[in-house]
């Protein structure tokens, strides 16, 4: 072999050699690279699996360069070059499942900082709270709560509370009548279940009725073609006009509150002698004088009397020896009151922005 040639031969050896050292001094770099690496999030793992394990990455390169390592250094340092993937694989492994109990365990995607998701439960129409707060005021004097039929008769509806026959209740503008049987109707009160009831059972009674009735008005801010309403009825040996007076008075405190005041004005109703309506004082100027009491200072919520002896007669009740007072109250506008509502409209619309106002406080 001349010298040039052996001098080549030499030096390709030697850079072999060199070669297969620097691979060993890359493993060793890359081992202890991988032992400290500690990232736990996504971006920190793919960037582990793109420098180490992908196609692309720092194994690939060293498993082409073992292709230039001499034969007798090639199994030494392919084991290590092993030892190094199978650490690379071991890592990665490790550090996958540690980013998958991170997920699990609420680390990322949970936000406890945002605004807490609001609360989706209905609330009762605030005419159903009414009714529910005007029957337990009543409940807690002794009165019972009774329910009856809103398709009636004329003689439950008109008749036996003592309209004449020719009321002008009794005309199709104001009530509706069922077209084929115009005796039957759909009822204008509650009082109906009161006669229903004096009918079946003997005094003493005390109860209300609550429900919906229905009259034949034009829909605007102040009527309706159906609204609610609360009668009352209590009859009794000796039960008196002050009986109806304190009663009342104790419903309206209850109500609104102990400042309230009460005023009975004498009116007309074809069903009590005497008979009142009933006001109280404003509570939106405090019976200064505002546009809701149109300046009085007094505002209506029903009408009230003694129960006419007529009325008692057609339920075969003696009016010699029984007495009694009945009232009556439009749940709407005690509602309407109670919260400063100025359209009867809107009970019966179903607009959720308006409903979700009346939400109990918790
Ligand atoms: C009002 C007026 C009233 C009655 C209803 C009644 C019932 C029977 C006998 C006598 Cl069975 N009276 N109810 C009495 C007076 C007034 O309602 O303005 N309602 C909204």
């Amino acid at each position: 072999m001349s010298f040039p040639c052996y001098a080549l031969w030499h030096n390709i050896v030697f850079l072999k050699l060199e070669l297969s050292l620097e691979m060993e001094e890359k493993i060793q770099a890359l081992l202890n690279e991988i032992a400290q690496h500690s990232s736990t999030d996504k971006a920190g793992l793919e960037a582990f699996r793109m420098k180490f394990i992908s196609k692309k990455g720092a194994l690939s390169d060293l498993f082409e360069e073992l292709k230039q390592v001499p034969v007798e250094l090639k199994k030494t340092v392919g084991q290590n070059l092993n030892k190094l993937k199978q650490a690379a694989e071991a890592k990665f492994a490790e550090l996958n499942e540690q980013l998958e109990n991170n997920t699990q365990s609420g680390d990322s995607g949970l936000d406890l900082t945002l605004p807490p998701v609001t609360n989706k439960v209905g609330n009762l129409h605030p005419l159903t709270q009414t009714k529910s707060r005007i029957i337990e005021i009543f409940e807690r004097l002794g009165f019972n709560v009774a329910d009856g039929p809103e398709l009636e008769d004329d003689w439950h509806n008109f008749s036996a509370l003592n309209f004449p026959e020719n009321h002008p209740a009794r005309e199709m503008q104001d009530t509706f009548f069922i077209e084929k049987n115009p005796d039957i109707l759909l009822r204008t009160h509650t009082s109906n279940v009161q006669i229903r009831m004096m009918e079946k059972q003997k005094p003493p009674i005390r109860a209300i009725m609550p429900g919906r009735v229905y009259r034949n008005e034009a829909i605007s801010a102040r009527a309706h073609c159906f609204f609610h309403q609360v009668e009352g009825l209590y009859i009794d040996k000796n039960v008196g006009f002050a009986d109806l007076k304190q009663t009342l008075y104790h419903f309206a405190k209850e109500m609104y509150g102990k400042d309230i005041k009460i005023r009975f004005r004498p009116s007309y109703f074809p069903f009590t002698e005497p008979s009142a309506e009933i006001d109280i004082s404003c509570l939106i100027c405090k019976g200064k004088g505002c546009n809701v009491c149109k300046y009085s200072g007094w505002v209506e919520i029903g009408g009230s009397g003694m129960v006419h002896p007529n009325v008692l007669k057609s339920c075969n009740i003696d009016p010699e020896e029984y007495t009694g007072f009945a009232f009556g109250m439009g749940i709407e506008r005690v509602t309407m009151l109670r919260y400063s509502i100025n359209d009867l409209r809107l009970f019966s619309e179903n607009d959720v922005r308006f409903l979700r106002q009346f939400h109990p406080v918790i």
